[in-house]
């Protein structure tokens, strides 16, 4: 059984709609989070997350963490859904790079941007706009990150770069894809379970 602890308008979004994707079973247990920007909410003791943090699943009694490593775990859990890529296929190099810089590049390269350290620190702004480059790069080929074939990379980029438009380059190609990926249905049924009074096992 798959158990998600979610907080509404956080980054446990992102699994909401990758959930949806994939069509997964999952009961979605919400939280409460602290949450820096506003010094609102607190850690939930319900939430099983070691750190108090979302996204946390729990898969028969198995713990995991990290938002990466979720989106793994449930592509590789559900591949007849096609939205990973499978050990020993040609993309697997491909999208494992693509998940771990999400969180190894992407998300301290858009921070740095967000706490305005891109004025000031001249290797944020490299990293901040090397970050853009490869995502233009990819798109040029498009229409999705990994080519032809909506993945859970998309979920991933397009639900941060969705988050955090503002403090992206303004290209018209990075409006489109961020708009070709929201619009997707997937994406509105998880929209409807963000909030707790939403609540339900799907
Ligand atoms: N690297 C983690 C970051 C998780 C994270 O920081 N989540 C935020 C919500 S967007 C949170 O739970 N914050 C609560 C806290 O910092 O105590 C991931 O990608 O899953």
């Amino acid at each position: 059984m798959l158990t998600l602890f979610h907080a509404t308008q956080s980054r446990s979004g992102r699994i909401v709609w990758l959930l949806e994707e994939l069509r997964a079973p999952c009961a979605i247990e919400h939280v409460d989070i602290y949450r820096s920007l506003t010094g609102t909410g607190r850690s939930d003791p319900a939430n099983l997350h070691p750190d108090g943090k979302v996204p946390t699943l729990m898969h028969d009694g198995a713990l995991i963490t990290e938002s990466a490593a979720i989106a793994l775990y449930l592509t590789d859990l559900f591949p007849e859904a096609d939205l990973g890529a499978p050990v020993g296929s040609p993309e697997r190099g491909a999208y494992l790079t693509w998940l771990a810089w999400t969180a190894g590049e992407m998300e301290p390269a858009y921070w740095s941007k967000i706490e305005g350290r891109t004025e000031t620190d001249a290797a944020a702004r490299k990293r901040y706009d090397q970050v853009n480059a490869r995502i233009l790069t990819a798109l040029r080929h498009g229409p999705f990150l990994m080519g032809h074939r909506f993945t859970a990379v998309d979920v991933m980029v397009g639900g941060a770069l969705a988050w955090g438009l503002e403090h992206a380059p303004r290209d018209d190609l990075l409006d489109a894809y961020v708009a070709r990926v929201a619009a997707r249905p997937a994406n509105a049924r998880a929209m409807a379970k963000d909030a707790p009074e939403a609540s339900v096992a799907a």
